[in-house]
């Protein structure tokens, strides 16, 4: 229990810290099989800075996507980083900018939670690595099924 205590209060510490906060963050749930996925969240950044990068155990590989009109159809693509504009929170949804999870090692089932590593660079160039731990969640998207 006192170790359990600890890592609750150290959270809270880094948490008061923090200059990027995600609420809400969830991971599409997926079947067997399947190589990819989807995790969604809300990103504030109190003084501005840009998503640079994401990991997960969970994929080989993340990416952060946007969705773009691509002639008559709304495609994926990846880009390399994402604005993070002062104090107003980013949303990542099915059908807009989304982090992408690829090169799954294992079924992301309803109840599992997944670990992500948010890195954001401030607007001094500064690093800060935010973990998160999204669940999973069997939402049905369908506009998130769309073609590279
Ligand atoms: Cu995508």
């Amino acid at each position: 229990m006192a170790i359990v205590r600890l890592a609750v209060a150290a959270t809270l510490a880094l948490a008061a810290q923090a200059q990027t906060t995600v609420k809400d963050a969830w991971v599409r749930g997926t079947v067997a099989q399947q190589k990819a996925s989807g995790a969604f969240m809300h990103i504030t950044s109190a003084s501005g800075g840009k998503l640079v990068s994401v990991s997960s155990p969970v994929a080989g590989v993340a990416e952060i996507h946007e969705m773009a009109m691509d002639g008559n159809v709304m495609r994926m693509r990846a880009v390399p980083m994402l604005e993070l504009p002062a104090g107003k929170a980013v949303e990542l949804k099915p059908g807009g900018y989304h982090v992408m999870l690829l090169d799954l090692k294992q079924q992301l089932r309803n109840g599992d939670t997944v670990p992500l590593s948010l890195v954001v660079e401030g607007k001094d160039g500064q690093r800060e690595t935010v973990e998160i731990k999204a669940p999973v969640k069997p939402l049905a998207t369908p506009g998130h099924d769309m073609k590279h």
